[in-house]
């Protein structure tokens, strides 16, 4: 919004000119989320916990957890509200991909505010059915999907990393490709977010990650050195990641261990479904399980598990997702989430090092 009231002031002065570069607007819609993050924040965890919205831990969990019954949860409200207010105020509002941005945003985490509210309603954990949610999921995708697909400009191409030749015109099948990957990556997120802090250091990495990859897709110039899909308009996806980075770093202030609040599946759903959807438009999906590498392992041991339990009757691992079999190993929660941020950080490294190799 502030790059339409006042760049135009830069015929009077040239100072209003910066208000045209991403980079700028970028680094200050950081600013602002981070900043009404930690302005908010103790506020929302005094009122949940007056309110009595605390987390309910299932008995079938790790027994250390027991001791985190209570903790405010549904805390995801303030990473959206944050994030949401500094994107409408430093992106440029005539983009049609931030506005879709916000769709999946503000859509998934209405899915999983619904979730963790009947949670809370009903005790016990018994939030929406797997079904239900699924269902939801889909819906709010489907529509970014089919949004994403109407932008003039938007290549329905799918590039391939490594392989600067291969981009075959998939058309159509963009929807259901990016409803998997939207949906995908929101329960990916919704799996990881099992122990204090462990699923927002790959998130922050992550928009770290597609910002700049958005960045550079939306400059033509850039984009045609580095042999990538000019994505017209996608550098604004930029200013959005921004955003996204400054409200979970500051609600990973509040979330590292021991956490005095969890994002809830309000948080975790609308996080994971916004990096797949930024993934998707800046035309670097094929990238995501790797910069996600620490999402798709937890889903796959999930995965894993469950299928070598209906199968073999048997465990692959002591619990699933892999975080909870660490734990029973004997791991410390600290430990395993700070060696997951740290693959998180090396996996990004190496997916940021594809750009160049076509
Ligand atoms: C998503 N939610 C955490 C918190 C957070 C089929 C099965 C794989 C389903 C899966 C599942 O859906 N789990 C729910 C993970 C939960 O966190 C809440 O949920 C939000 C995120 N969605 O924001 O509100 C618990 O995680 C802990 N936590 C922290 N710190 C945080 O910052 O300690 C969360 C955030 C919280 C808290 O204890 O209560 C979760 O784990 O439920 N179910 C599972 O993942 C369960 N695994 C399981 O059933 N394994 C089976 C196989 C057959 C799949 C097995 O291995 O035999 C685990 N989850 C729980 N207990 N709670 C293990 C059992």
């Amino acid at each position: 919004m502030l790059y339409y009231l006042l760049y135009p002031f830069h015929d009077f002065h040239t100072v209003f000119n910066v208000f045209k570069y991403i980079t700028f607007r970028s680094f200050w819609a950081f600013m602002t989320a981070l900043v009404l993050g930690f302005v908010v924040g103790p506020y929302l965890i005094r009122k949940l916990s007056a309110l009595r919205v605390g987390q309910t831990i299932r008995s079938d969990g790790p027994e250390s957890h027991q001791a985190k019954a209570g903790t405010p949860t549904m805390g995801g409200a303030l990473i959206l509200l944050t994030a949401t207010l500094s994107v409408v105020l430093w992106a440029n509002v005539k983009n049609a991909y931030v506005w879709i941005l916000l769709l999946v945003l503000v859509g998934m985490g209405l899915v999983g505010f619904l979730d963790d509210w009947l949670k809370l309603r009903r005790g016990g954990g018994k939030g929406l059915s797997a079904r239900q949610k699924f269902l939801l999921q889909c819906v709010v995708a489907t529509a970014a999907a089919s949004l994403v697909l109407q932008v003039p400009d938007f290549s329905t191409e799918l590039w391939i990393p490594f392989f600067k030749r291969v981009h075959p015109d998939i058309g159509a099948w963009y929807i259901p490709l990016m409803v998997f990957v939207i949906v995908g990556s929101a329960n990916a997120v919704n799996l990881t977010d099992g122990l204090d802090g462990l699923a927002l250091g790959p998130i922050l990495v992550a928009a770290l990650t597609y910002g700049v990859f958005a960045y550079v897709a939306g400059h033509s110039g850039i984009a045609d050195y580095l042999q990538i899909r000019f994505v017209r308009g996608g550098g604004e996806v930029a200013v959005f990641c921004g955003a996204l980075l400054g409200a979970s770093f500051a609600f990973l202030w509040y979330n590292s261990y021991p956490a005095q609040i969890f994002m809830g599946d309000v948080g975790s759903l609308a996080l994971g479904g916004a990096l797949g959807t930024v993934a998707v438009i800046s035309k670097q999906e094929l990238l995501l399980p790797i910069v996600g590498g620490i999402f798709v392992a937890e889903t796959l041991s999930v995965i894993l598990q469950v299928g070598s339990y209906r199968l073999r009757r048997k465990r692959i691992f002591k619990m699933a997702p892999f975080h909870h079999h660490l734990e029973l190993k004997g791991w410390s929660e600290p430990k395993i989430v700070v060696r997951f941020w740290i693959i998180s950080i090396l996996l990004a490294v190496f997916a940021m090092s594809t750009l160049k190799t076509r």
